[in-house]
């Protein structure tokens, strides 16, 4: 089954391997692997398959991917985030790269962990700006987000919706601005040191909060839950895509 989003999959593996230090797998829950489905209506079937790819590295606790691929053309989707270690003063990087049969839908962000907060916002939106000012002008905007989500995201926050069959643009500014956000992180995370006691449990609060936002409001509930029922995809939701620990040691 050829997956849409195989190449920026790829390219976020190859740039983890190179730019992060002491990079290993990440343990993905039994049963969270790998899960097929059928799906579409006894005329016209449909088979769709969501794969989980994950892996730690020094500052990084979680970076993971949720890859859904059906037989064409959609639902094909790449949510990749990047969870740092609260001991770091480092944002998290989101990307929802969505395509389902009305067009796609994309997402593109480093997420803050505490948004009100000059030292951890200040250094990064610095160096996003440039980036996010290059792209948005090529991009239609998407439309409001809900207006409670906004805590969670960046000035930088690079979101459009484009018709299916936009190759052109997804080649030549899609594509280059997921490599420019990620590499962004990826410079991010090589200078990050670690935080006093005090700071992590700060950045470990807005963690939280975010991690149980994120999971509380995940737009694929309804798809995964059509696919695979409540129960798989509520364990899926809680125990691997957003599974900040409960009460890890500061
Ligand atoms: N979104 C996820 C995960 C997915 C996923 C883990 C495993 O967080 C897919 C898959 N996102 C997904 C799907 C839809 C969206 C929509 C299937 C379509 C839902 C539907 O229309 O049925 C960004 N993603 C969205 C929307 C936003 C985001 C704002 C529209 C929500 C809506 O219309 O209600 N998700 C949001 C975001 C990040 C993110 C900003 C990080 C950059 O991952």
């Amino acid at each position: 089954m050829s997956w849409l989003w195989q190449p920026y999959l790829d390219h976020a593996r190859e740039r983890l391997q190179a730019r992060l230090r002491n990079v290993q797998p990440y343990p993905i829950p039994e049963g969270f692997d790998e899960r097929r489905a059928r799906t579409g209506s006894k005329a016209r079937p449909v088979d769709v398959v969501t794969r989980s790819w994950a892996v730690q590295a020094q500052g990084i606790r979680q970076a993971r991917a949720a890859c859904v691929a059906a037989t064409n053309p959609a639902p094909q989707v790449l949510n990749f985030v990047i969870n740092p270690h609260y001991h770091y003063e480092l944002p998290f990087f989101g990307a929802d790269l969505v395509t389902l049969p009305g067009g796609h839908l994309l997402a593109l962000d480093l997420q803050p962990v505490l948004k009100q907060d000059e030292r951890h916002t200040g250094p990064v939106w610095e160096r996003l700006e440039p980036v996010f000012q290059r792209w948005r002008p090529l991009l239609p905007d998407g439309g409001p987000i809900p207006m409670e989500a906004e805590p969670y995201f960046s000035a930088g926050f690079l979101w459009t919706r484009l018709p299916l069959g936009e190759d052109a643009l997804l080649k030549e500014v899609v594509f280059p601005a997921f490599q420019e956000y990620l590499e962004l992180y990826l410079d991010l995370a090589a200078d990050a040191e670690p935080v006093s006691n005090h700071r992590a449990r700060q950045l470990l609060a807005g963690q939280r909060r975010y991690t149980d936002y994120r999971a509380e409001k995940d737009p694929a509930r309804g798809m995964l839950s059509r696919f695979y029922g409540v129960e798989w995809t509520e364990a899926y939701i809680h125990d691997f895509l957003f599974d900040l620990p409960r009460s890890p040691e500061v």
